[in-house]
């Protein structure tokens, strides 16, 4: 089998087991995007403005839903709306970190029950394969996908080397419902952490990325990015993930300069990837 990385989209999407990673790599072909937009805003009214912006332009949003004052649930009506309207999956950066019973509820139950709206959510393994069997009692029945922080974008994390084959390890012991990795790179081919499993013969994966900007190297607080092509080109990633180098911190940047930004990356993502193959 030839390398995840000279594999088009579509020929992923074809051959994969789960459905919501199916129905990502579709839209990103559908769309010649595989531009996510994070969108870390306040308010509602802000939030929804921006996805309803950037949404033609990327085939995931993702949210941070407890960042929002006013949360209702009238909220995640409308954007479910516009993931529908607009062709986009949602993502709750949601980052579980804790054992099987307590994911197992912070995941379905509360204020925000993301399992009812995000398509996909992430956890850190660090409290081991628990963590995915409890968030997986409640995404299988509904069709989500789980990613894992195999890596971080942050200036001196802790998910190197050891840890980041860990993950990979454990990621490969619950391919019905871990769709893929936070990542800063083909963790699933790279010897260093692929635990002897030969390029193109592992399970696929999907990469999604943070810490990518055209304009910065970092943001004073431990952020550091990289540009589309270092992400999707050299370091064989699947998703560039982008949030205040489009929507610009704050409340966000008006409408045109959203569109504006979005083109660039989404242009930028896309060649990155036709470079590639
Ligand atoms: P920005 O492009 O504005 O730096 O935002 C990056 C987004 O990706 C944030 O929502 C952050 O929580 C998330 N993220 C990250 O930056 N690094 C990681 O390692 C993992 C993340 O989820």
């Amino acid at each position: 089998m030839p390398s995840i990385t000279k594999r088009t989209y579509t020929e992923r999407a074809a051959a994969h087991p789960i459905a919501v990673a199916r129905q990502l790599l579709e839209c990103i072909d559908r769309k010649k995007s595989n531009l996510c937009v994070s969108v870390d805003v306040p308010n509602k009214a802000s939030l929804l403005r921006i996805a309803a912006a950037a949404g033609p332009y990327c085939c995931c949003i993702k949210t941070h839903i407890d960042i929002v004052s006013d949360f209702d649930d009238d909220l995640v009506a409308q954007l479910q709306a516009l993931a529908e309207k607009h062709d986009f999956l949602i993502w709750e950066d949601r980052k579980f970190a804790d054992i099987g019973n307590t994911v197992k509820l912070q995941y379905s139950s509360g204020v925000y029950k993301i399992a009812s709206w995000a398509h996909i959510t992430n956890a850190h393994p660090i409290p081991g394969d628990g963590i995915v069997t409890g968030l997986a009692q409640v995404g299988l029945p509904l069709n989500r996908g789980l990613l894992l922080l195999a890596e971080m974008s942050s200036a001196g994390n802790l998910a190197t080397g050891d840890y980041t084959a860990t993950t990979v390890a454990m990621a490969r012991r619950h391919t019905d419902f871990v769709m893929g990795y936070v990542a800063m790179r083909r963790v699933d081919e790279d010897p260093k952490t692929a635990g002897g499993v030969a390029e193109g013969e592992g399970a696929d994966f999907v990469i999604m990325t943070p810490g990518v900007g055209l304009d910065t190297k970092g943001d004073g607080m431990g952020q550091q990015y990289r540009t589309p092509d270092e992400v999707i080109n050299q370091s064989g990633c699947d998703v560039i993930i982008v949030g205040r180098g489009i929507y610009g911190g704050g409340d966000g940047n008006p409408d045109e300069k959203i569109v504006e930004e979005c083109k660039r990356y989404q242009q930028a993502g896309w060649k990155a990837y036709e470079d590639r193959l």
